[in-house]
């Protein structure tokens, strides 16, 4: 496709400002040319594609909220939310980049930070000039990330820091790395870990079916010697890396919408042009009946993701309201791309297209940021205050 289509049946436009709308178009015009054309390519050799890293800083994918005076574009979360739209309908991947950048990387050192912290990295990060990753996933603590054991010792002048982190989007090219450790009390802290300490290495993770323009790798410390002017001080305990969570798991609420856009543009055009029996299969009841569920629930998704914002901006979003979102519209896009690839026959198999690649992206995105399983127990213990953790 020439053009994306960018389904608005409730007319959303109007509840955006200009500057929504400009920031908007950028991102989608940024990723028209320069990351549809190529990224099914980059999917297929399983490769990130560096280059591309100077045009999301442009475009103010890292760090679109993180005020001006950091090096971000100080907008507003919706401003954030369009964004991460926009790239998602070019690749899952790329928005994972972004995001680890944005809510897992910059947002810690922003709000846990010391002000020496956020001199000495944000701008470096807003720039792409530094690349981040977020490490709280173990190999055996992934929705129980409170049972961490990689933990870390007061030597006097500096910390040692022990153990291992797995499925770390990022982690094979990054500069520095936001870790969540023990300390000798149990208590869990974010230490930032840079490229080059002795004992810290990051190994790529291959073979992945999913994600695969997206580099995903381990976090190992082997006795690593970590400044003491490297811990963040300014929030501790499990909450802090969840906090960050809210953050990118909002982004991605946003994210699988484009996702979905995606996967419904190119079945709707198919259908348009693909005859079978002297017809467009568009004029089919069946297909018919699947693109009129795929419009309703991205509408539905987009109505729930814009209000989500808007309480986002106030301040006043739960935590769990945040999860709801991301829960919800990962399942939509992902069942909307299974039935786009049907609409698209055996051509909806193939690189031609970009639905079976969104397809297999989507299987990561409703596995990280906490599973659906683990989404639809936050609202269970919401709704009714019965916790099924404990
Ligand atoms: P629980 O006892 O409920 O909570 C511990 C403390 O945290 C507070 N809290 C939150 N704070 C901020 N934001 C949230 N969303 C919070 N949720 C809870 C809570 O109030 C408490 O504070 P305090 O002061 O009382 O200690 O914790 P739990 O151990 O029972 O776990 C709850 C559970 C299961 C919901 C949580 O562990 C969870 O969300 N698990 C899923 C793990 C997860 O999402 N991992 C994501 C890893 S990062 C990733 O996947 C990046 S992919 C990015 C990409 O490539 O795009
Ligand atoms: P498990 O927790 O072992 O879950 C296995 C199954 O059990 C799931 O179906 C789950 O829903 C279910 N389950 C678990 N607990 C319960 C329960 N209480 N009740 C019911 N069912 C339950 N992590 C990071 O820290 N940083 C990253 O940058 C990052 N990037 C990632 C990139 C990719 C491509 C992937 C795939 C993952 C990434 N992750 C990252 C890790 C991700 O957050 C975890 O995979 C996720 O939290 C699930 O953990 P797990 O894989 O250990 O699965």
């Amino acid at each position: 496709p020439d053009l994306f289509e960018a389904p608005d049946y409730y007319n959303l436009d109007e509840l955006l400002t200009e500057e929504h709308k400009l920031v908007r178009d950028a991102a989608r015009e940024w990723v028209k040319r320069d990351i549809s054309p190529i990224i099914e390519d980059y999917a297929q050799k399983a490769e990130f594609p560096t280059q591309i890293v100077k045009g999301l800083a442009d475009i103010g994918a890292f760090g679109p909220y993180i005020p001006e005076e950091y090096g971000g574009a100080g907008l507003d979360q919706i401003s954030y939310g369009l964004i991460m739209q926009e790239i998602e309908r070019g690749d899952s991947g790329v928005r994972s980049t972004a995001s680890v950048q944005s809510s897992l990387v910059m947002y810690p050192i922003w709000k846990y930070g010391n002000e020496a912290q956020r001199q000495k990295y944000l701008p470096k990060l807003a720039s792409g000039e530094w690349i981040g990753s977020f490490g709280l996933t173990e190999p055996d603590h992934g929705s129980n990330p409170g049972g961490m054991v990689t933990n870390f010792k007061d030597m006097g002048d500096h910390y040692l820091l022990n153990g291992a982190k797995m499925w770390i989007s990022n982690a094979p090219f990054c500069q520095i790395a936001v870790v969540w450790a023990k300390n000798e009390e149990g208590r869990i802290h974010g230490l930032i870990v840079e490229r080059g300490m002795e004992g810290f290495s990051t190994p790529e993770t291959h073979n992945k079916w999913s994600l695969r323009a997206s580099a995903t790798g381990e976090l190992i410390f082997d006795n690593v010697k970590v400044p003491k002017e490297n811990l963040l001080p300014n929030k501790s305990g499990l909450g802090a890396p969840l906090g960050c969570l809210d953050s990118a798991r909002f982004g991605i609420a946003w994210g699988a919408i484009g996702a979905a856009m995606d996967c419904y543009d190119t079945a709707l055009r198919y259908s348009k042009e693909r005859l079978q029996f002297g017809k467009p299969i568009g004029q089919f009841q069946l297909q018919q009946k699947k693109l009129a569920e795929m419009i309703t629930e991205i509408t539905k998704a987009q109505l729930l993701a814009w209000r989500l914002g808007v309480m986002r901006e106030n301040g006043t979003a739960t935590s769990a309201q945040i999860s709801m979102a991301k829960r919800n519209n990962v399942d939509m896009a992902i069942t909307i791309a299974r039935e786009a690839r049907q609409m698209l026959g055996g051509m909806g198999i193939t690189g031609e297209y970009s639905i079976m690649r969104h397809s297999m992206n989507l299987e990561s995105v409703i596995t990280y940021e906490g599973t659906h399983d683990i989404h639809l127990l936050i609202t269970g213990l919401d709704v009714t205050g019965l916790n099924a953790f404990k």
